[in-house]
């Protein structure tokens, strides 16, 4: 059974839960690390208030025991410290009440699921969809990658994250190892490597926000140490490049994704493109550059996997848009609701978990076994045939 995760709740509601089916035992599970990689996702400048309620913390309730997985579905949940503030309004019972005490929301907010969902779904009351298409989802995304995450470090596979532009402001690219990487953006109130860049983002944010307005950007996932041969060639939902891709696309608010030059390559020539194949005592096969991101062929060629998404605004506007009441077919102007001027930051921590996750999953598809002993063996075995070829 390959590796998969289901999510569910809604984000006034009282919790959001997963489970996950297809981990291997004895997989050591640091809390303390996972609950790290939560607090990352609530970070970055240009959040808003809903922010300062939650304290993210992941409790499991399925699957492991005393620190490590048992091979059964592992399940967890994360509480909305805000559902406090909305008992009535998401109550599972049916409750009296007028519209506005049940904040029935009959006007879609263009950009968001709203119109789609409620005609889709039939719903007159458009929380019904609101409340779910939230990206507050991506707190337990992050939660399912971060175990992923920590399953490929006990292979030497580290994931690091980074904001390439916001808006108008592009940060400038800096080649850094890994580990640099990792701790230089973790000190970046935006995510990116350099104090100046940063201090632009944070003016430009500020901008945006007093504008009434919002603002999206470009993140970008380092993954290092990921063995030649994951994902395969032979069939389309076994390239592992597509999956990472529909991963990331299914981040809210993502609209387009790249791996390596990604669209530029194709306004420059092929032997500008192609990365060209060296050999040594120590590296064995490796590359002279690593222009297509870490994949050929749907498989990975052993080099870093480099992959971009883009994250439009969020369409939660103090400046309205026009939109069309589906009680009365008027215009209205969209009210103002509390919202994120930027999310691009906690964007990059999610990129980074769902990207973590494709992996792992293409990872134990290839290397199989039921206990963290029988992968390593199944590891070890690899390595060697590589090694001898
Ligand atoms: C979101 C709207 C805001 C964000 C939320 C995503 O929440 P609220 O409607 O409660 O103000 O803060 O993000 C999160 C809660 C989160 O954890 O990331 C939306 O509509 O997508």
């Amino acid at each position: 059974m390959s590796l998969r995760y289901l999510t569910a709740g809604e984000t006034h509601g009282p919790q959001l839960t997963a489970i996950i089916e297809g981990l291997p035992s004895n997989l050591n599970i640091d809390f303390e690390e996972l609950n790290f990689q939560l607090h990352r996702r609530q970070k970055g400048y240009g959040r808003g208030r809903r922010m300062q309620i939650e304290k993210d913390q992941a409790n499991f309730v399925g699957g492991i025991r005393h620190g490590y997985t048992t091979g059964a579905p592992v399940a967890l949940v994360v509480e909305n410290n805000d559902w406090k503030h909305w008992q009535k309004i998401m109550n599972i019972e049916p409750i009296e009440g007028s519209d506005e005490e049940k904040r029935r929301v009959h006007r879609p907010r263009p950009g968001h699921a709203d119109l789609n969902g409620g005609l889709k779904y039939n719903h007159k009351d458009l929380r019904n969809v609101l409340e779910r298409s939230s990206a507050r989802e991506t707190t337990v995304r992050v939660a399912c990658g971060a175990i992923a995450r920590q399953f490929l470090a006990e292979f030497g596979i580290k994931v690091a994250g980074r904001v390439i532009r916001i808006g108008e402001i592009e940060a400038p690219y800096q080649e850094l190892p890994i580990d640099e990487l990792i701790a230089v953006t973790e000190a970046s109130s935006v995510r990116v490597t350099d104090a100046e860049t940063e201090k632009k983002m944070e003016a430009y944010i500020d901008q945006i926000k007093q504008e009434g307005d919002s603002i999206g950007g470009i993140v970008e996932c380092i993954v290092e140490g990921v063995p030649i041969g994951l994902g395969s060639h032979v069939q389309y939902d076994r390239k592992l490049d597509a999956r990472i891709a529909q991963g990331v696309m299914s981040i809210n608010a993502f609209k387009g994704v790249e791996i390596g030059i990604g669209f530029e390559a194709g306004t420059i020539r092929g032997s500008q493109v192609h990365d060209e194949i060296l050999y040594s005592e120590e590296r064995g096969y490796h590359r002279a550059t690593n222009r297509l991101g870490g994949f050929e062929g749907g498989m990975t060629n052993g080099m870093p996997v480099v992959v971009r998404g883009v994250m439009k605004p969020i369409p939660t506007l103090y400046k309205p848009l026009q939109s069309v009441d589906i009680d009365t077919k008027e215009a209205f102007t969209a009210q103002v609701e509390r919202s994120d001027a930027c999310a691009v930051p906690a964007a990059s921590v999610v990129m980074e978990h769902v990207v973590a996750w494709e992996i792992a999953k293409a990872f134990l598809e290839k290397f199989g076994g039921d206990s963290m002993e029988e992968i390593r063996a199944n590891v070890a075995s690899y390595q060697a045939q590589l090694e001898s070829y």
